[in-house]
């Protein structure tokens, strides 16, 4: 049976299929990272992860927390932190560690999978709005809660498909902190036209869109003790509500949006006078209508000066997630090659 009757305005689904769940990764193809393996004359390489241990203490998002560490235990609840391999082979000298971790999947540096945000919208036209993500897969049924049949998990449009993507291809730079420096800005249509311009960034379909604004600078100077007030008011912000710019975002043909701060857009709810509408409109169009991926906490600045310095902007991006079956999002060591 179809998953939908009505699909939202301005999407996709369908597009790549009745159950496609790897949305516009689907335009990665074989020629795509041919071109980005020929951005690589110098074989130099930039990490562009935060340490996952920040921003520090309770995350952007008030549900998100530092990773914890921990041993883990033998049977007999001794911690295997560290054994000594003599307790089972009496000559042995070897002295092992093993550990283990809690970690928020979207605290730090990450990918955000398609089932991390869905809308209140009517799929199959009965005049009731309901939880529903990408191409149509249901809140509770696909994308499973904890009061849900078997516990929280994405049977759906979990970080498994964007991991099983191959995440690897062309990454475009485009510099909004040497325009805005940390002033708090929403940019629009408009004004990213004109940057790119002046910028000479051209995206073509299948490329990874990096958003570089000093957020991710800001998060690593403040050494571990964000100031949540500083940070919200600081830095640029893609204008998610903008149409204009959601229209070029959907016929570019990007594949991802990468940024350095936490949430790709500017987070200040604009009120269109709509009785309903998205908090977080980007959010809106890219993971729940065009099955766009998008990363934030990106770590971009060393990245972003070199390629300013020698008047380049494109590059070998390679960032697969965990393939963490059923996870709504991922940490990611991504690495840019120059
Ligand atoms: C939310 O949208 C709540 O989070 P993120 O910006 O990490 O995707």
């Amino acid at each position: 049976m179809a998953r939908w009757r009505n699909r939202p305005e301005g999407s996709n689904w369908g597009e790549f299929g009745a159950d496609d769940q790897r949305g516009r990764m689907n335009l990665l193809t074989p020629a795509r990272r041919l071109a980005a393996v020929r951005e690589v004359r110098e074989g130099i390489v930039f990490s562009l992860s935060l340490p996952l241990d920040y921003p520090g203490g309770p995350g952007l998002w008030e549900t998100r927390s530092p990773p914890r560490l921990a041993a883990t235990r033998f049977a007999n609840g001794h911690p295997a932190y560290p054994y000594h391999m003599s307790q089972f082979a009496k000559r042995a000298t070897d002295v092992v560690c093993d550990d283990e971790v809690t970690l928020c999947l979207q605290y730090s540096t990450q990918w955000d999978a398609l089932a991390h945000c869905g809308s209140e919208f009517d799929a199959d036209g009965n005049g009731v709005r309901e939880a529903v993500f990408y191409n149509g897969f249901r809140a509770g049924k696909d994308i499973a809660g904890p009061d849900d049949p078997g516990g929280t998990r994405a049977h759906a449009l979990g970080i498994e498909n964007l991991a099983r993507a191959g995440v690897q291809g062309r990454g475009v730079l485009i510099d909004l902190h040497s325009e805005y420096g940390r002033e708090p800005a929403s940019v629009g249509y408009d004004d990213l036209m004109r940057l790119m311009d002046a910028q000479k960034v051209e995206v073509e379909a299948g490329d990874f869109l990096c958003v570089y604004t000093g957020f991710a600078d800001l998060v690593l100077e403040m050494n571990k003790q964000p100031d949540h007030r500083v940070l919200y008011r600081s830095c640029a912000g893609l204008a998610g509500a903008d149409a204009r710019l959601q229209r070029w975002i959907a016929d570019s043909g990007l594949v991802a949006l990468c940024a350095d701060n936490a949430a790709v857009e500017s987070t200040a709810m604009v009120d269109s006078g709509a009785e309903r509408e998205p908090l977080l409109p980007l959010h809106e169009l890219c993971l729940f209508k065009l099955g766009i991926h998008l990363a934030e906490l990106w770590y971009l600045r060393e990245l972003a000066q070199w390629l300013a310095a020698h008047e380049r902007n494109r590059f070998l991006l390679t960032a697969p997630p965990l393939d963490l079956p059923g996870a709504v999002g991922s940490p990611v060591t991504p690495l840019a090659t120059v």
